[in-house]
């Protein structure tokens, strides 16, 4: 139940595949099937746009894809360590987490490199030495921690370690030539002489091993000096040996030259990339490069396909990129089956009907589920929109008898309310002249006559008034570049049957002629004209023949 399921209509969406995906998630969320997402493939037109804000629903979201990414595996969302940490604490939590590499983040949580297990034998085997500490920068307070110490003297002047790490075994005359200045000297906590010496030499840090009582008097003369102490419970042996461990792990990550992915990287090139590169684990990093764990390969198998709901189409050509990556529980469709094939069984639901929310107001009824009005409203529009307001021939009685009855519901009468999202959806407000002339143009010759007729479908003419202006002026200088006798422009109402006609050009009477009209102020009403092909130019093509 909890996973979601994407309903979705067809790319290049129009009004049914919005309402339809809209209106079956609420259906199927009603009846507890699926937790159904209503989707869209692109972007909504101004018609599907008018129906929604009439009833107040929103927009589905975008899908672009459901092929399967990263972010949709179960990989290991593990604690990001900083790149502060010392490598002890790595260490403990990558055992405690049962991990063989982690990603190391800085302040930011953006990633800077990968500490792995073979990182750690390496710099033990092969690299570190007693100058490890002063080479990683390492501060003061890791190695304090590292050595569950106690401090009786710290000096203002002591932040990170910049010196070799004695093990002060000898007698002060011999230590002479190895101990300098800022070293860090190890020694017995009941060697008051050899603190001497050391002051002496300018150390760093002194630390005392071992459970002895602190001799008060070393503190002293630590103190005098200005050399930090401090006393460790662990044995000498015990102390050279962790105190390497105090080293930040951004000295032992593996910086460059790291395979990462992205959340949004998608399966695909994941599965690429991890068969020619052989890492146990890759850190995930998400769009603004935060790390949010990391992923081997075993995780790549248990993915979870995407699952999907088709409504108001069912070819792959049409439906979401990655379709056959997901899962397609079910269809409502109108169309014809061309090209449906599935892995599993699914609930498929075709009629030839006039309109997808034809069929899903009818599973609404069969389930005993109530329309609400903004639901029911969403239905009517992509009724009215597929079947033209009952004009199309694909529209049946059916679609009809529906529409009514959701328009009783919604309190609306079908052809008013239809004319207005009509008018709404082809209304040419807001685009250039030079858009609108351009969006279906065509040049014809005839005889020696050349023609350029451009024809929009709106039924929103009064819309355009303003723009006719600058549309006629665009004209003529098309008609002049390319010697148009002619230059005519058809804003054609479908829905009433009728274009309205603009005409510039050297040779108006043409048109006129053509259609036996009177053009008043370039334009003229065409009644019953909405074919360019079947009348436009046949009755234009006379008109020069005759002239
Ligand atoms: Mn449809």
């Amino acid at each position: 139940m909890s996973d979601i399921v994407y309903v979705s209509g067809h790319k290049n969406p129009d009004t049914d595949s919005v309402c339809a995906a809209i209106s079956y998630s609420y259906l199927l969320n009603k009846i507890g099937k699926y937790n159904a997402v209503p989707v869209r493939l692109g972007e909504i037109n101004r018609e599907t746009e008018y129906a929604l804000k009439h009833f107040h629903v929103e927009s589905p979201v975008l899908l672009k894809s459901v092929k399967q990414k990263v972010e949709d595996l179960d990989y290991d969302k593990v604690t990001v360590f900083s790149k502060e940490l010392t490598l002890k604490t790595a260490w403990s939590l990558m055992k405690e987490q049962n991990l063989k590499s982690a990603p190391i983040s800085d302040d930011h949580g953006k990633l800077l490199g990968l500490l792995s297990a073979s990182n750690i034998i390496e710099g033990y085997m092969d690299k570190w030495d007693s100058e490890v500490l002063k080479k990683a920068h390492t501060p003061i307070e890791n190695v304090i921690d590292t050595l569950a110490a106690n401090v009786l003297y710290l000096s203002k002047n002591l932040t990170t370690v910049e010196g070799t790490i004695h093990i002060v075994s000898m007698s002060e005359k011999n230590a002479d030539g190895y101990i300098e200045e800022n070293d860090i000297a190890i020694i017995g906590g009941d060697r008051v002489d050899m603190v001497r010496f050391l002051v002496e030499k300018k150390v760093g840090l002194v630390v005392l091993t071992g459970a002895f009582a602190v001799d008060e008097e070393i503190v002293k003369i630590c103190k005098d000096h200005d050399v930090s102490v401090i006393s460790t419970p662990y044995n000498t042996f015990v102390t050279s040996q962790q105190i390497i461990q105090a080293i930040p792990v951004e000295y032992v990550m593996q910086k460059g030259g790291l395979t990462t992915f992205s959340t949004d990287d998608t399966v695909e090139y994941l599965r690429d990339v991890m068969s020619n590169t052989r890492y146990r684990s890759y850190p995930v990093v998400d769009l603004n490069g935060k790390v949010q764990g990391t992923i081997s390969r075993y995780q790549v198998i248990r993915g979870e396909k995407k699952k999907i709901i088709l409504v108001d189409h069912n070819e792959r050509g049409q439906a979401v990129d990655g379709i056959e990556e997901a899962d397609i529980l079910g269809v409502v469709d109108h169309h014809r089956i061309a090209d449906f094939q599935t892995v599993g069984p699914l609930n498929f639901r075709a009629e030839p009907l006039g309109c997808t929310c034809t069929i899903i107001a009818k599973m609404f009824e069969e389930e005993d589920v109530e329309i609400p009005r903004e639901i029911a409203g969403l239905m009517l529009s992509a009724i009215i929109s597929d079947t033209l307001l009952f004009r199309s021939p694909t529209c049946t009685n059916v679609d009809r008898k529906i529409a009514y009855k959701l328009a009783d519901i919604v309190g609306v009468e079908p052809a008013e309310y239809g004319m207005a999202m009509f008018k709404a959806g082809t209304s040419l407000v807001g685009k250039s002249v030079e858009k609108i002339f351009n969006q279906d143009y065509k040049k014809f010759n005839i005889g020696e006559a050349k023609v350029g007729i451009a024809q929009v479908n709106t039924m929103d003419i009064e819309g355009f008034a303003p723009y006719k202006a600058d549309m006629l002026a665009y004209m003529e200088n098309l008609a002049q570049e390319n010697k148009f006798d002619v230059a005519i422009l058809l804003l054609t109402d479908v829905i009433n049957a009728s274009s309205e006609v603009f005409v510039a050009g050297p040779r108006p009477e043409i048109v006129e002629n053509a259609f036996r009209v009177h053009l008043d102020d370039h334009q003229a009403n065409l009644a019953g004209v909405i074919s360019r092909k079947k009348q436009v130019v046949p009755a234009v093509t006379n008109a020069i023949n005759e002239a």
